[in-house]
């Protein structure tokens, strides 16, 4: 035995116990039965694991089977619903989490290692019932779960890395339009030495890619919060220009920040919305992006300027625009995705604390 389960049959087990709905936010570890339940028609993406789980609490309520499909490092998202929601009012879900950092927080990326080590102990001190996944299949896992549920306890299956196979066929990959190294390129011809703040997943990596500079903080965690810690340091930094590089994804994880932003008030806050209509990063799966309307959203939060391109021959001179325009500045590229285009992370180079102090310096120098 490989050690690794098909996603087909990981599926199909999870369907024989009675899910019927699913929900979440990805893991690429959980591509593959992501893709499986999200064909079937049976998967409606979240925009964090907090409202995932409140989506799943609705269906239990209404009497349907449900189950979130997640990230160790979405934890925090879920622990303020599992807590003060699921666990008061006795509702059972069935969450599949996978356990980044974990056995050996060593062996993986350094942003999961604090989660990775903390997960089991924090479900025990919950009281929340848990099992992870054996290579042999779900068999055990579920008799837990089924006990769980018939006590109206949510259930934790924790899957390991690398424990679920992919789905047979790939999801078709759109073709036309920007790419994200294009949009990347764009913004970094305009930079001199803005401060820049990086989104969870390739763009950051995109970003080290295209040239590593101190006045970049590579922000490899907290997903949604690149935008928080852009503002942050536009406040304490009038004098300087701040450019966030953000995901459509991470944009919309924590969308009131957008309206924070915008009522601050930043006039040299510059955020950059890479818009590739999926979560690239963990394997293309769709955000709800398609049917945003980008103008009117920047313009409702209260952004001071809105830009958007979806095309190569008016990039420069709309990312130039961006970065001299009066702000807050929300500036969204629409790009097409190109997953086989990825780069090392910033840390295979440096350490996470490495990249803070270096920036810190930056951030502490004048502007020229
Ligand atoms: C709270 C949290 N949930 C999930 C993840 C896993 N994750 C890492 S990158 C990523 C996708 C980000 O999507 P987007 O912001 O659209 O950027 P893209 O990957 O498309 O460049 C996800 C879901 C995470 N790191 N943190």
């Amino acid at each position: 035995m490989s050690g690794v389960l098909p996603a087909e049959s990981f599926v199909k087990e999870l369907r024989a116990y009675g899910t019927r709905r699913v929900t979440g936010v990805p893991c690429g570890h959980l591509a593959g039965p992501w893709t499986l339940f999200d064909r079937a028609g049976d998967l409606t993406p979240a925009a964090s694991e907090g409202a995932a789980l409140a989506l799943a609490a609705g269906w239990e309520l209404a009497g349907e089977q449900a189950a979130v499909l997640c990230q160790n490092s979405g934890f925090g998202n879920l622990v303020n619903p599992l807590t003060s929601l699921v666990l008061p009012y006795r509702v059972s879900v069935l969450v599949v989490m996978t356990l980044r950092g974990w056995p050996d927080p060593g062996e993986d990326e350094a942003q999961h290692a604090v989660m990775g080590s903390a997960t089991l102990s924090m479900l025990a001190g919950f009281g929340i019932p848990h099992t992870v996944l054996r290579p042999d299949g779900l068999g055990e896992a579920l008799d837990d779960a089924a006990r769980a549920r018939a006590k109206n306890d949510p259930f934790f299956l924790l899957v390991p890395r690398k424990s679920i196979g992919k789905a047979a066929e790939k999801e078709p990959v759109r073709e036309s339009g920007l790419t994200r190294a294009a949009a990347v390129a764009a913004l970094f011809e305009q930079l001199t030495d803005e401060l820049l703040v990086t989104t969870t997943g390739y763009l950051s990596r995109q970003a080290h890619h295209e040239r590593d500079r101190p006045e970049t903080f590579y922000m490899q965690g907290s997903m949604g919060h690149a935008a928080a810690i852009g503002l942050g340091l536009a406040t304490a930094r009038p004098g300087r220009r701040v450019v966030v590089l953000d995901g459509d994804g991470a944009f919309l994880m924590h969308l009131g920040t957008g309206s924070t932003v915008a009522a601050s008030g930043a006039a040299q806050l510059v955020h950059v919305v890479v818009d590739n209509g999926c979560y690239e990063s963990t394997g293309c799966q769709r955000s709800t992006s398609a049917g945003l309307d980008w103008d009117s959203l920047g313009g409702g939060l209260g952004y001071r300027t809105v830009l958007t391109c979806d095309d190569e021959s008016t990039l420069t001179v709309k990312v130039r625009a961006a970065l001299s325009a009066p702000g807050p500045v929300l500036c969204v590229l629409k790009a097409a995705p190109t997953p086989d285009e990825v780069h090392p992370r910033a840390s295979a180079a440096m350490g996470l604390d490495a990249v803070a102090e270096r920036f810190r310096g930056a951030a502490a120098g004048q502007a020229s």
